[in-house]
């Protein structure tokens, strides 16, 4: 199903008096209006197409009714996402979870409702059917050199479908690691997945990068080869320049400052860009913002100012991405919430009296500098977005208008309603 814009924009029609209200109220108190708004018109985050069906935990799936069964319907619901929030123009694909058995035409498909491909996903933390050597006992940093290849070889598939897509990068996440003291030589392991990376690197495009994500724990409970971002960096040190760390925000022990992480990545040209997420307790996967939103706007903080003292484009120059998947709610409406609190977390920052804070950092007045972050973050900034979201063609509320077009209710007459949405 493809959602008409007049739709939309009779729904806005009947929010606007409203919306105007609350806007004007806030845009009086905002020095760089236009620049704010103008930068949250042009950003954008992928979606991934495994967030697009219920997820479940190992004790169980429940899923619901109208769930994508094929890669063209996962892209149908990217496009009801982007009719809606104007901010969701791009779908990363899981391979071997999501194969473009014919990319041209995906990519056409995808065309259609105005989306891109953004970044592939290698899989090799599960066995594939028909593959000849398992990951047992991990993939690219396997005692067995034959083990390796054929884990290299996969990714070099997957970089092989992300050109046809018009994809630009590489992700690749590793389950490599140990599950007890002794199973591991760690020096054995690192310099093996080295290696492999080497030649997966050897293999990407001219304009390609490769993203290297870290994760402490899961499904190794002992060690994982790839851990944390110092592990990460180093890998991507010696790869070279097209190799960089992907931060996906669960992948980090329970109160780690991530901030401080972007920050340094940043200033060493080693950010690839982000897995958005919430989580409590580990890699929880939760709805972005619903657990530690000022988090979320602290590292927010550090990307503007970083990007903007690197002269780098918001938009463009770093990788937005969510990886999230649940088992309780409508997998859309979850999507439009996550990117919703991101662009909250990101206008939020973008009112950040940098001077102010500057001043108050080189004179250290701490209580001064605590006051200007919170000053930004306490300002009720939705009317913001919902502007920008307007001046883009989107809706002023994508969630209320997802409900009230009755999005779902159209899903599950045409697709059932006991469905269960394809890959994970
Ligand atoms: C691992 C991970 C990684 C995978 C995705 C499905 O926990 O974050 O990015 O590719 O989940
Ligand atoms: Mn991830
Ligand atoms: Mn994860």
């Amino acid at each position: 199903m493809q959602l008409e814009k007049y739709k939309i924009d009779e729904i806005n029609q009947q929010q606007l008096a409203d919306h105007k209200r609350k806007f004007d109220y806030v845009a009086e108190g905002i020095s760089n209006l236009d620049d704010v708004l103008t930068k949250l018109e042009a950003f954008n985050v992928a979606i991934p197409s495994w967030a697009l069906g219920t997820g479940g935990t190992r004790f169980g799936r429940f899923s619901g009714g109208g769930e994508p069964g094929s890669l063209e319907e996962k892209i149908e619901d990217v496009g009801v996402i982007q009719a809606l929030n104007k901010s969701s123009n791009s779908i990363s694909l899981h391979i071997p979870w999501d194969i473009p058995s014919n990319p041209s035409a995906i990519k056409a498909l995808a065309a259609q409702v105005g989306l891109r491909f953004d970044a592939v996903n290698s899989n090799t933390f599960q066995n594939q059917k028909d593959q000849k050597y398992s990951y047992k006992f991990g993939s690219l940093h396997h005692v067995d050199k034959a083990v390796r290849k054929q884990a290299v070889e996969h990714n070099i598939e997957v970089i092989k479908y992300g050109a046809e897509l018009g994809s630009n990068a590489l992700s690749v996440w590793l389950a490599d690691g140990s599950n007890f003291p002794g199973q591991l030589n760690f020096r054995g392991a690192f310099q093996n997945t080295l290696e492999s990376l080497q030649e997966i690197y050897e293999a990407l495009p001219d304009d390609w990068k490769v993203w290297v994500e870290y994760k402490p724990y899961e499904p190794n409970f002992y060690s994982t080869t790839i851990g944390d971002w110092g592990q990460s960096y180093l890998l991507a040190s010696k790869l070279g320049q097209k190799a960089q760390t992907l931060v996906d925000l669960g992948h980090h022990l329970p109160n780690t400052n991530i901030e401080q992480i972007v920050s340094l990545l940043l200033m060493e040209g080693k950010l690839a860009g982000f897995h958005f997420n919430d989580s409590k307790y580990g890699d929880d996967d939760l709805t972005v913002g619903s657990i530690n939103p000022y988090q979320l706007f602290l590292i927010f903080n550090e990307l503007v100012e970083g990007m903007d003292a690197r002269g780098m484009k918001h938009a463009t120059d770093i990788g937005w991405m969510i990886d999230a998947s649940h088992n309780l709610k409508d997998p859309i409406e979850d999507l439009i919430q996550s990117v919703e609190a991101i662009k909250i977390a990101y206008a939020q920052a973008l009112i950040v009296d940098t001077a102010k804070l500057k001043a108050a950092q080189a004179s250290n007045d701490t209580v001064q500098a605590q006051e200007i972050l919170q000053q930004a973050y306490r300002t009720d900034v939705r009317a913001l977005v919902a502007e920008s979201r307007l001046r883009a063609g989107g809706a002023l509320n994508p969630l209320a208008t997802f409900r009230a077009l009755d999005v779902r209710g159209n899903l599950i007459k045409e697709r059932g309603a006991t469905t269960v949405a394809t890959g994970l």
